[in-house]
């Protein structure tokens, strides 16, 4: 028997060719108790809108698991399966090679179907990224793992995360009169380093929800080209970061247009900014990170002295990586301006 009747393939996913363009059908809709504002469900609904019907959605613990499936209640309209808080890699994995043995075996009609595994940066950037990692070495099997990144363990009341940025108030960070700075570790770089230690993963992105349909051709493309891919989303949290929920739109944006948070992608091992990062690659200036720290609650204890700090670090990953925003690896001739 030919491979191709049994293995599941790739469905072919061509981008959304502007907004009007983009389907109108709904897999994630209402039935869901996230906070008002929440990016987070904004990206399960694009990110299902842009796989389609024929895809399985599993997610690990997290706002995303538990304000989505309160007792009788879901959004979801394709099939859906909670995940231990660290397992969305073994999920992914687990579940892709499940569908290709039962095609294989017949007890399956071949057809392709879209695998899509996300979870919180707590459950995917740190507790569960050796089961990522070992999930983008096998390339016989095709899923996307989504990390949403709203830089704390948020469903438990906003602890931080290797995710959580430089300085952040979380309830594991209170800044005190004797101490202002508790977080003192930059944030890790999550996608860089998945992308640029996984040579059999074919496609790694950032994305953000501000730019909704980058976001679901991203998807598209990674559904598209197949084996295990990874895509790390954005996502502002008006409970977690403390603002107004109307802002967080604006505040994606501004997360891009900082440079704080550089919007590419990694096809093949070909490394291309999008959108308004790249036209700061190409010498647009990068807004103050101030314009976006200050809007946020979690910074409001922040002096002159946490911006100045901040802004150096990102216009270091600027001015001084060997791919801007992407891989933290510096020419010496860098290193010594
Ligand atoms: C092994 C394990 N440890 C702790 C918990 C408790 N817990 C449930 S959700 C959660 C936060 C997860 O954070 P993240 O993955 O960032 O998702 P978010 O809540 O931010 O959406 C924690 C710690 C758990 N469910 N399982
Ligand atoms: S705490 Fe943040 S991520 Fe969780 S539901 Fe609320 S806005 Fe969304
Ligand atoms: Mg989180």
């Amino acid at each position: 028997m030919a491979e191709t009747t049994f293995t599941n393939a790739p469905q072919i996913l061509e981008p959304f060719k502007g907004v009007k363009r983009v389907t109108l059908e709904e897999y994630f809709t209402s039935g869901h108790r996230t906070c008002q504002g929440c990016e987070s469900a904004l990206v399960m609904k694009l990110m299902v809108k842009a796989s389609g019907p024929r895809t399985i959605v599993l997610g690990s613990t997290g706002c995303m698991y538990v304000a989505n499936t309160t007792y009788y209640t879901t959004p979801w309209v394709v099939p859906w399966m909670h995940t231990q808080l660290g397992s969305s890699g073994s999920a992914a994995l687990g579940t892709a090679a499940g569908l290709k043995a039962l095609m294989k075996k017949g007890r399956m009609r071949a057809e392709p179907i879209n695998v899509i595994a996300f979870c919180g940066d707590g459950g995917g950037a740190d507790m569960g990224l050796g089961a990522i990692s070992a999930t983008l070495t096998h390339k016989e099997y095709n899923s996307l793992i989504l990390l949403y990144d709203n830089e704390s363990y948020a469903n438990t009341d906003i602890q931080l995360s290797g995710s959580t940025p430089y300085g952040a108030n979380t309830t594991f960070s209170p800044p005190g009169s004797v101490k202002r700075i508790i977080h003192t570790r930059w944030k890790k770089n999550t996608a860089g380093m998945l992308a640029a230690g996984h040579p059999e993963c074919r496609y790694v992105a950032t994305v953000c929800a501000s730019y909704a349909v980058e976001m679901m051709n991203k998807v598209r493309r990674a559904l598209t080209i197949g084996g295990p891919t990874f895509i790390h989303s954005l996502d502002p949290c008006p409970k977690g970061w403390d603002y107004d929920p109307m802002l967080s739109h604006e505040l994606g944006e501004l997360a891009v247009e900082t440079g704080i948070f550089p919007l590419y992608e990694v096809e093949d091992g070909v490394v291309r900014h999008y959108g308004k990062t790249k036209a700061i690659v190409e010498g647009r200036p990068r807004k103050p990170v101030r314009e976006y720290l200050l809007k946020q609650g979690r910074f409001a204890h922040f002096t002159e002295e946490d911006l100045g700090y901040f802004q150096a670090k990102v216009d270091e990953m600027w001015d001084k990586w060997e791919i801007p925003g992407v891989i933290p690896f510096w020419k010496e001739s860098a290193a010594k301006k």
